[in-house]
């Protein structure tokens, strides 16, 4: 589907290789792994790994402190002429560590102000927390939205954690979505660039997705990112061991064919680690773990 976009929007997206797809044969991200707790439980993550939201599961990102983090992106920026991005994306939920993500984020923009600033989040936080994103220029938010129904999130999540209490089931997938719907709102008001992932579970909540795909629409997202469930026993997930499998490609590019009336899909998505360097096609994360990048400047 094409979408008309004015000229200022197509600047905006123009060297973010996720949100433009042109962009991502020319320009590069990296992701700074900053971010190890978690406010939820998806059942499809195992905490082992990096953030399924976003990220490949059965990978673990090495973690990194905000001065090491800011010390990597400017060792890389000076390395990979093409990298404009900078997202934090895990291991958990970036959100659910505030402090290190955004220390880490102004030490880059101060050190860096030319590159773009990108977060991840379950969105759980991000009401709380969208003045600090406004305060920093962060200009794209991803939103991780499975589901526009509490019913069906008692199936995805099996809690949520809330200012320092623990809601279950249906209660606590009423809680997140309250607040997903209150950030991508935040976001708007803010005209913060959102992208909404949403992990396709094949009996799950894959007849949901055009819901999500509407009502995300309606409260402005730009991009819509619907995304494969990966799951394998090995990985020990709640999906893994109960069967769950992921869809097939069939499978998944029908329901984004079905969304993708009035807005813009993503179909280039390459599921990340946390810690990605490189353009989305190709893996540099090993150049730079953290033995090599200290001894860089
Ligand atoms: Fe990273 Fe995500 Fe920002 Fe991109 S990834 S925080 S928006 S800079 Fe991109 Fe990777 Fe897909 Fe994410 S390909 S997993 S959508
Ligand atoms: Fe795992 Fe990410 Fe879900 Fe947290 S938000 S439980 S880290 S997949």
């Amino acid at each position: 589907a094409t979408v008309e976009m004015d000229e200022k929007l197509k600047e905006r997206i123009a060297k973010h290789p996720c949100y433009s797809e042109d962009a991502h044969h020319h320009y590069a991200r990296m992701h700074v792994a900053v971010a190890p707790a978690c406010n939820i439980q998806c059942n499809y993550c195992n905490r082992k790994y990096d953030c399924a939201n976003e990220s490949r599961p059965g990978v673990v990102s090495e973690l990194l402190t905000p001065e090491e983090a800011a010390h990597k992106a400017i060792v890389i920026a000076g390395k990979i002429p093409q990298m404009t991005v900078v997202g934090i994306a895990g291991p958990g939920d970036p959100l659910a560590n505030p402090e290190k993500t955004f220390r880490t984020f102004e030490l880059i923009a101060d050190k860096a102000p030319d590159i773009k600033l990108c977060l991840s989040t379950n969105g759980l936080m991000l009401p709380e927390y969208i003045d600090r994103i406004k305060q920093l220029n962060i200009d794209h938010v991803t939103i991780t939205l499975n589901t526009t129904d509490p019913e069906i999130g008692a199936q995805i999540y099996s809690w949520v954690h809330y200012k320092r209490k623990r809601y279950r089931g249906v209660e606590g997938a009423r809680i997140l979505l309250e607040k997903q719907m209150e950030g991508l709102q935040a976001l708007r008001e803010a005209d913060i660039l959102c992208k909404v992932n949403s992990v396709m579970i094949p009996g799950v909540n894959d007849q949901n997705l055009i819901e999500v795909n509407k009502m995300i629409r309606e409260q402005g997202a730009f991009l819509h990112n619907i995304m494969p469930l990966i799951s394998a026993p090995e990985h020990g997930t709640h999906f893994g061991l109960t069967g769950q499998r992921g869809p097939s490609q069939k499978e998944l590019k029908a329901v984004q064919d079905n969304c993708s009336g009035n807005m813009k899909m993503m179909r280039h998505c390459r599921q990340c680690r946390a810690d990605a360097v490189g353009l989305l096609g190709e893996d540099r994360s090993q150049e730079f773990t953290k033995d090599k990048f200290m001894e860089m400047d």
